[in-house]
């Protein structure tokens, strides 16, 4: 078949290896702008080494440590060398970068460290899909020459991972952080709380965890997070310019913390743990003093533990309460998000309880369901971030033939997940109101870092991309082709990956 030539093919001789300024042009997501300089082309070698201006030694630190390993090369990093971090571009904005290849040297300029670690990024493409192996390759390494200028369309591009279905450990929630940044994501969100899990250590409710975190989808022991595991996630997180946003979903997928204690619910009988793959049927109880306790706790431990402006509240399929429990429920719930500094983000039906103006509303809805709500949301002052189920999930099966993942939202090619724009997705919702993208990874059905891998590559890529590149290079044609030369790449550095039929992998 096609898939066994190419294998072959792409061992023996890459085609993209061939022509170093093919590369240039495959770049995924796309720059703002390429100028290619046919001709030129830049090498690393035994001698070359970074230089940082101050403020970029930890980014320089991270191009150190990917360059390292297949290159088998020193890469010292200190003062004078062939590849230089500036940060002395003022224009390519808060995570913009300009990156300069000329024979004699690689140089990226930016105004901050993150628009140096996109760049970074970047690089990495440039260079043979060999550079990502662990293991020594023998190829000459070169950097096609040119420029590229790039910034991002939205401040927010995310990407959703489902702890509580399945247990994640520390490990593989770093491992999918490291693969997030190579598409320039720069939120994830961390779903640590549903019916069938705790993940989260919280001091004053210990038994969240003890209790709560014993098991997980299918009867496995599960796990969770102590307050040091999760920290150091936030801080591996960091490095990758990545800001974590903690969830805890509210007031339904709550059956964990309801059968930890048992005064959270209404009539004071805790429930059994949960391993089935069911929603809808929990809610915290609305009306007791002790519900707000419980979360004023929690939203202060997690708040405490978490840098960055959001927390996540949930709100979604909270079909054990009427309406107006809901909204009496999210009138009470929200102020303690305000109350420890955080922004709310909330699954789109929080819109109903009106959302304090600057709150982020996430429409996780099909086919444009509930736009109104939407529209009226971004008319009340909410930024609303696009997770739209039938374009961006990644727990949604490729086809028909795809083993892991649900479908309830149908299913999801590659030209699906990359074939609308967040500009106009929702009627009545201006551009202007949408604040970013999310690709969520729901794990009912997926137990390990490989079934995570299968799910989000090669789809995760397209939502990344419309998270990142200009409106203007929206190409399917083009998205495709470059696409393809990312399958070699993630062979080389292990990471797993669906064959899609509708890319020709080379
Ligand atoms: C819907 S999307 C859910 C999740 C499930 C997911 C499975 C959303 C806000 N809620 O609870 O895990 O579908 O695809």
């Amino acid at each position: 078949t096609g898939v066994l030539t190419a294998g072959v093919l792409s061992t023996l001789t890459p085609a993209a290896a061939a022509d170093p300024q093919a590369r240039l042009h495959q770049v995924v997501p796309a720059p703002e702008t390429v100028r290619e300089a046919p001709g030129v082309a830049f090498e690393l070698t035994a001698d070359s080494s970074i230089t940082a201006d101050p403020g970029a030694t930890e980014v320089a630190d991270r191009l150190a440590e990917v360059l390292r390993p297949a290159t088998g090369f020193p890469l010292p990093v200190g003062d004078g060398g062939d590849l230089a971090l500036r940060l002395d571009e003022p224009e390519t904005g808060p995570e913009g970068y300009r990156l300069e290849v000329t024979a004699d040297a690689v140089t990226l300029h930016a105004a901050t460290d993150t628009g140096l670690f996109h760049g970074v990024q970047t690089l990495r493409q440039l260079l043979p899909a060999e550079i990502e192996s662990p293991q020594v390759q023998d190829v000459p390494w070169t950097v096609p020459g040119g420029e590229i200028t790039d910034r991002p369309r939205y401040e927010h591009r995310a990407a959703g991972l489902d702890v509580a279905r399945h247990f994640f450990d520390v490990d593989s929630v770093k491992r999918y952080i490291d693969q997030l940044a190579r598409y320039k994501v720069n939120f994830l969100r961390l779903h640590l709380s549903d019916d069938q899990g705790w993940r989260i250590q919280i001091t004053d409710w210990p038994r969240l965890t003890e209790h709560g975190g014993s098991t997980e989808v299918g009867g496995g022991p599960g796990g969770f997070y102590t307050q040091q595991d999760y920290s150091e996630i936030v801080a591996h997180a960091e490095s990758r310019h990545i800001t974590l946003i903690p969830e805890i979903d509210t007031p339904g997928h709550t059956n964990a913390a309801l059968s930890s204690y048992a005064e959270l619910n209404c009539d004071g009988v805790a429930p059994p743990l949960y391993t089935g793959i069911e929603v809808g049927f929990s809610s915290l109880c609305v009306d007791k003093d002790v519900t707000y306790e419980f979360l004023d706790d929690v939203i202060r431990e997690i708040a405490a533990l978490t840098p960055g402006p959001y927390l996540h509240i949930g709100g979604d399929e909270a079909d054990a309460t009427t309406d107006e429990q809901y909204r009496a429920f999210m009138d009470r719930a929200l102020p303690i998000v305000a109350k420890y500094g955080k922004t709310a983000v909330g699954w789109h039906e929080y819109a109903k309880a009106e959302p304090a103006a600057g709150s982020v509303v996430q429409y996780w809805g099909t086919e444009g369901a509930d736009a109104e709500l939407m529209a009226a949301a971004a008319e009340r002052g909410n930024r609303i971030l696009l997770s739209p189920a039938d374009r961006s999930y990644l727990d949604m099966k490729y086809d028909e033939s795809t083993e892991l993942g649900l479908s309830w939202a149908g299913y999801v090619e590659v030209a699906d997940a990359y074939g609308w724009d967040p500009a106009t997705h929702l009627p009545g919702v201006p551009a202007e109101a949408v604040h970013g993208v999310e690709a969520p990874m729901w794990t009912e059905t997926l137990e390990t870092s490989e079934h995570v891998e299968l799910m989000a590559f090669p789809r995760l890529p397209a939502i990344a991309e419309l998270g990142w590149s200009p409106a203007d290079t929206h190409d399917w044609e083009s998205f495709r082709a470059r696409l393809a030369q990312q399958g070699p790449r993630w062979e080389a550095a292990g990471i797993g990956f669906t064959r899609s039929p509708q890319i020709d992998w080379p």
